[in-house]
């Protein structure tokens, strides 16, 4: 099964969405098998944002970044990495249909809300940068008359 890392930014606990966001994975299907909230330090943000450095975005997207805590998170699932990307929508908020993520709860591009990796390399990096193994819980579904 595929792992894909996934953040959610100060916004979404600033305005008290990160139950519906988090949703939004789960009624997917998305297994989560990782999850903490932490406030994370300008270094790990401009290692996680290292490609964007010297781009004029890049200060507003760091300090954003910055600004309170975060939601970082680990899905499994088949696919898992394009299915997210499906889910939170592309990064031009123009371009971001309604019923994503980002087209539902993001007005500006550098406010998006949502990080999610765009591939397997980086999402092996950014599990690595954010996730020690000690800190997964895998899970068998069990009983499945749930469903
Ligand atoms: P994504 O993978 O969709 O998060 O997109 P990028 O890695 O290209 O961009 C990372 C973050 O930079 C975005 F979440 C928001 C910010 N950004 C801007 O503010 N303006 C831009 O033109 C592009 C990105």
């Amino acid at each position: 099964m595929e792992k894909t890392f996934v953040m959610l930014k100060p916004g979404v606990l600033q305005r008290r969405i990160a139950g519906e966001v988090l949703g939004r994975f789960e009624r997917k299907g998305l297994k989560i098998i990782a999850l903490k909230l932490l406030r994370i330090g300008r270094e790990l943000a401009e290692t996680h944002y290292a490609e964007h450095k010297g781009r004029d975005f890049y200060e507003k997207l760091i300090e954003y970044t910055l600004s309170g805590p975060v939601i970082a998170l680990v899905l499994e699932g088949e696919d898992a990495i394009a299915v997210v990307r499906r889910l939170t929508g592309p990064t031009n908020l123009l371009e971001a249909p309604a019923g994503t993520i980002r087209g539902d709860y993001a007005a500006r591009t550098r406010l998006n809300i949502v990080h999610a990796s765009d591939c397997p390399a980086s999402a092996e990096r950014e599990i690595g940068l954010f996730f020690e193994a000690r800190e997964f819980c895998p899970w068998e579904d069990g009983n499945r008359d749930w469903f």
